[in-house]
């Protein structure tokens, strides 16, 4: 055992931490979890921060959104179709996780199904014998991407639609999608329901009650079975949940926890409330917000022009991993079935502009002075915000629900950025908080916010600083920050 300031250690190969003694040499217990907390799954995703939505179907040949379901499949032929590019592009601009329409609206699937004949193995792709899953999942497998599926709820192809049997039919696809395209870390059921389609030549329109059509819970269990660390987004979640737009804006304020009986899919006016949760919410479900490069979700020529520039990128980088959430960035395929050169310019430009910008944290070992840290314990000290690690961090004493870190710069520079890490596996805390820069005069109050999460990054107008100022000022419980950076 080795003592040192107060803190006690052991070490075996690697560092252990046993306890936190402060000097009056009482163990002093880190604080309790507030409220619901993340799983290690829900937190793994968390981590990935940027994540890549891939849209690709019949839609892409015949110029629509959402396919009526009556389309032939012998307009699925993207002759130079390579999702080792798609995946070699996601992984050197940034991108941890690729999810696939592995089925939308229409009902045409990417995969030679057993269950329809409305898929890839009637399509002239590789004369039928490709399998777009599959290539995908490998893709993902050798870039080291995680792989996930969309399998749209809603079916404009099945003549079954709205019945019970048609349930049994989006099932069993789950089971093959999770049996021979493993792991499959998440799943994606959207909403949507437009009504009318073609439903195997009915050509009428079909409503279901979106409350009890699809018997979720019965769905899910079967899931988890096969996969039990996926990750459920809908709405609702219950892994993670729509942010309630598709612009690419999270809530500035933006709580983890949200109460799920008040929602579920497909629910109407309700998207103020997924975008910001609610600050006494009974369950863990983060927002995930999904935004397209382009205008839409698939590809079409004329929006060639209209894809999203490298500083576009970054505001919703900033909009949404800067809030808090994970980012889901739809890049569509083009008739070819690579990723058009447009897009692939912007995704580098968006990583280098990322790189430029948040690259060199000048808080990096700063000293850290703190108003309050537990039990005067250095395992707690303020110093922990800017140790570079998620592992530690600055927590004051239980019955002190504010307080302030000071970093010092140790010299006046320019700064742009500021980001915060709340210790999510404690619980979501902060509520208020303001950040304050030191000019040599006196302190000046250069940004305030609300939630923090696991993310919060502000951009200031460039502020010249020698030391910055973190202030929490109101918080749910004992404030538990890992990390804060300056750039
Ligand atoms: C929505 C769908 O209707 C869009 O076509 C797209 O797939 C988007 C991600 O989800 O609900």
């Amino acid at each position: 055992m080795n003592i040192r300031n107060g803190f006690s250690k052991i070490v075996m190969g690697s560092l252990v931490i046993i306890g936190y003694l402060p000097v009056s040499g009482q163990k002093v217990e880190p604080p309790a979890p507030v409220g619901p907390v993340p799983s290690p799954a829900q937190l793994a995703w968390q981590q990935m921060e940027t994540n890549a939505f891939v849209h690709f179907t019949v839609n892409t040949f015949t110029d629509r959104e959402w396919g009526m379901g009556s389309e032939s499949e012998q307009l699925f032929n993207p002759q130079g179709a390579d999702a080792m590019q798609w995946a070699r592009v996601l992984k050197e601009t940034g991108f941890k996780q690729m999810i696939l329409t592995c089925k939308h609206h229409d009902g045409f699937c990417l995969w030679p199904t057993k269950y329809t004949e409305h898929s890839i193995k009637n399509s002239p792709y590789k004369n039928g014998k490709g399998d777009l899953v599959k290539e995908a999942s490998d893709a993902c497998k050798k870039y080291g991407l995680k792989f996930g599926v969309y399998l749209s709820p809603w079916d404009r192809n099945r003549a079954d639609y709205g019945t019970p049997e048609y349930i049994t039919y989006y099932r069993n696809q789950l089971k093959e999608l999770f049996t021979n395209y493993g792991p499959v870390t998440e799943m994606w059921f959207d909403g949507a329901n437009g009504g009318d389609g073609y439903y195997g030549g009915a050509n009428e329109k079909r409503k279901i009650d979106g409350r009890t059509y699809y018997d979720w819970p019965t769905t899910l269990d079967m899931v988890r079975q096969m996969q039990p660390n996926v990750i459920f987004f809908s709405d609702a979640g219950p892994g993670v949940r729509w942010v309630g737009n598709e612009r690419g804006m999270a809530g500035e304020t933006n709580w983890n926890t949200i109460s799920p009986d008040t929602l579920y899919a497909g629910k109407a006016g309700i998207e103020e409330l997924l975008n910001q949760g609610s600050e006494d919410g009974t369950k863990w479900i983060p927002a995930e917000v999904d935004v397209s490069i382009r205008p839409g979700w698939f590809y079409h020529k004329k929006e060639d022009s209209l894809v999203k520039t490298p500083q576009q990128l970054f505001d919703i980088y900033l909009t949404s991993v800067g809030r808090g959430s994970v980012l889901l960035l739809n890049v569509p395929p083009d008739r070819r079935g690579l990723f058009h050169e447009n897009d692939i310019k912007s995704l580098y430009g968006f990583r280098a502009l990322l790189n430029r910008e948040l690259g060199k944290n000048k808080a990096q070992g700063a000293s850290v002075t703190a108003s309050n840290y537990r039990g005067k314990a250095a395992s707690y000290a303020g110093g922990n915000v800017t140790d570079n690690s998620n592992e530690t961090y600055w927590a004051t004493d239980d019955n002190v629900p504010t307080g302030s870190v000071e970093i010092n710069l140790g010299k006046m520079q320019t700064i742009k950025y500021v980001m915060l890490q709340e210790y999510i596996k404690l619980g979501q805390r902060v509520k208020t908080f303001t950040v304050e820069v030191w000019n040599n005069e006196g302190w000046q109050q250069v940004a305030a916010g609300t939630t923090i999460g696991y993310k919060r990054i502000l951009k200031l107008a460039p502020v010249k600083a020698g030391k910055v100022r973190i202030n929490i000022t109101a918080s749910k419980a004992c404030p538990v920050i890992s990390n804060i950076a300056v750039y």
